[in-house]
């Protein structure tokens, strides 16, 4: 004021326009949320939007890109599998209770995994949320409960900003996975605080990642002690810094290892000489296979992922376990043995420190993988297309399995040899692999994926399609057509089921479906097809779709 009767006095004007208050130097939610996910280098959104996403898509900034998918299911996995191919976390921003309801299945699929997912939805405008309008839902935090780590919706526009924070460093903190912001349309144009969003972006929230010297020595000393030591390992120790780590540990001390029951990943190379497969998905399969062995050394799975329940004894007579996990549900509900939650990275890190080459190579027996020549022409078997697949499709090709019959013999004949080699939706939920293979590709272009599809599984997520054919994306779609729900069928005997309606699948194209989307396709009617079909994957340069017809056993 002072400064306002100053002017008047001096030139009998009124005074200038006095310069910008402090709280001028601020910035609308929108900008500062961009600035801020720029940070966190989450510049890819993965969405599908509507009307009250637009305005936060308003004006994003040309440094980010925005991947449609046209279902959010599809939106969903596409995120999935492009953080699970970068190990770094990803954004989603869906539509409202209905988009984020469509997206459910894929986010159980995600938080099975250990997914770091940023997943926001739009909500109506604060006035109205509580008024039944259209795309309002008061609950709508409750929707993706119990599939989120966290699940929250900013009290006030001005802490949109830090409720995002919160959810990058939540959902990437271990146990990575997916957490939700419900984020209210008119919020996006209100003013924030430059300043604190400048200490928000400043903050590094990270895990020490440590192993306790005392846990890993007793560990050590439990290891040296066994008789008989069988290691069992699990999606979580598919990293760049584990995977090499756990080979070294089953060599030095020349233990057999197996794959955790129904594998997310492939955590250890399928053709290693210690390598003994993948343990069945039931209680009496898992103890009946690691029979003899008097300690089970489980790094980074839970114990374990059943399916079928075929009651027995947890684990062999006289048997141990020791589990390494990053989640501590997965260690706490466990029934058997112990558990040491922390980074399975570090804590097999330390044991390499004090755990000394194994005086003697044991006898341990080499998987056999059986030879299985291609036939002329199809139906094929799958152990034909997978014997295949190993013969023709480099180790480089990544690779996405949702072939659910057909998962023995996928794994049977699996030769791959590094991580973030394989992709599968680990909470069974189909609609993941199609579009997980999308955002596989999208993670790294160069390095070309190659995905197999049952017919039915299809057409879960089938119009990821369109996104592989806009982005110009080299995944190979093999689907496996056996004109049926196949997967349900094994179940009959294990369940005593006669006979039930809803399994057979007539009358569907996949090719003709494809084109639809944009992605060139072809039925292989003879064995030099289909080999020329898989060896085209290594080099593709967009989608293709390449139905393989099956059938036998
Ligand atoms: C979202 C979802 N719906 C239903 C199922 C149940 N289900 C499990 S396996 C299966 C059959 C899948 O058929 P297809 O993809 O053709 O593969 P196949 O079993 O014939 O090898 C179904 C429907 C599921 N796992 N997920």
């Amino acid at each position: 004021m002072a400064h306002g009767l100053e002017g008047l006095i001096r030139t009998g004007r009124p005074p200038r326009a006095p310069p910008p208050p402090v709280e001028d130097a601020v910035t609308t939610v929108r900008q500062t949320t961009h600035d801020l996910l720029r940070t966190w280098g989450l510049t890819t959104v993965f969405g599908n939007p509507g009307s009250n996403e637009l305005p936060f898509l308003d004006g994003l900034p040309a440094d980010f890109r925005y991947v449609l998918g046209l279902h959010e299911g599809v939106v969903l996995a596409m995120a999935d599998g492009y953080a699970q191919a970068t190990g770094r976390p990803a954004f989603v921003n869906l539509h409202s209770a209905a988009g984020l309801g469509n997206a459910m299945g894929n986010l159980a699929n995600a938080r099975a995994s250990h997914t770091p997912l940023v997943v926001t939805a739009g909500q109506q405008s604060r006035a109205m949320i509580g008024l039944g309008a259209m795309l309002g839902e008061p609950e709508l935090t409750r929707v993706p409960e119990p599939q989120v780590k966290w699940s929250f919706q900013p009290a006030r526009a001005q802490d949109v900003p830090r409720a995002l924070s919160e959810a990058f460093h939540l959902a990437t903190l271990p146990p990575a996975g997916p957490v939700f912001v419900s984020l209210p349309l008119d919020d996006w144009g209100q003013r924030v605080d430059d300043q604190e969003v400048a200490r928000l972006a400043r903050r590094r929230v990270r895990a020490a990642g440590a192993a306790a010297p005392q846990l890993v020595e007793e560990l050590a000393d439990r290891l040296m002690g066994a008789q008989s030591l069988a290691i069992v390992v699990g999606p979580d120790t598919d990293t760049e810094a584990a995977y090499p780590l756990v080979v070294e540990l089953a060599e030095r001390l020349d233990a057999p290892v197996w794959t955790a029951p129904v594998p997310p990943r492939c955590p250890f190379p399928t053709r290693h000489r210690l390598w003994r497969g993948v343990l069945p998905p039931s209680i009496a399969g898992v103890s009946g296979n690691l029979t003899g062995h008097d300690l089970i050394l489980v790094l980074g799975a839970p114990v374990f992922r059943y399916h079928v329940y075929a009651p027995g004894p947890w684990l062999p007579d006289g048997a141990e376990l020791v589990a390494v996990v990053s989640d501590p549900h997965e260690a706490a509900r466990t029934p058997v043995g112990d558990a040491i939650v922390g980074d399975v990275a570090a804590v097999v890190a330390a044991l390499l420190d004090g755990v000394p080459v194994a005086a003697a190579r044991r006898s341990v027996r080499r998987r056999k993988v059986p030879n299985v020549p291609l036939g002329t022409a199809a139906p094929f078997t799958a152990a034909e297309v997978f014997a295949e697949l190993a013969r023709r499709v480099p180790p480089e090709v990544a690779l996405v399995n949702e072939s659910t019959s057909n998962t023995i013999e996928f794994w049977t004949h699996l030769n791959r040899d590094r991580p973030r080699s394989l992709f599968f939706p680990a909470a069974g939920g189909l609609g993941f692999g199609l579009p997980a293979a999308v955002g596989v590709a999208l993670a790294d272009p160069s390095r070309p994926v190659l995905a197999v599809v049952g017919d039915g599984s299809l057409q879960y997520g089938v119009t990821g399609l369109w996104t592989a054919a806009q982005l110009g994306l080299p995944v190979t779609f093999v689907v496996m057509r056996n004109g049926g729900y196949e997967g349900l069928r094994l179940f009959f005997a294990p369940m005593g089921i006669e006979k039930a309606p809803g399994l057979e699948l007539p009358d569907l194209d996949a090719v003709t479906i494809a084109r639809g989307y944009g992605v060139p396709g072809a039925t292989v009617t003879t064995g030099a097809e289909l080999a020329e079909a898989l060896a085209g994957a290594a080099t593709a340069t967009g989608p293709r779709l390449v139905e393989v017809p099956i059938g036998g056993r």
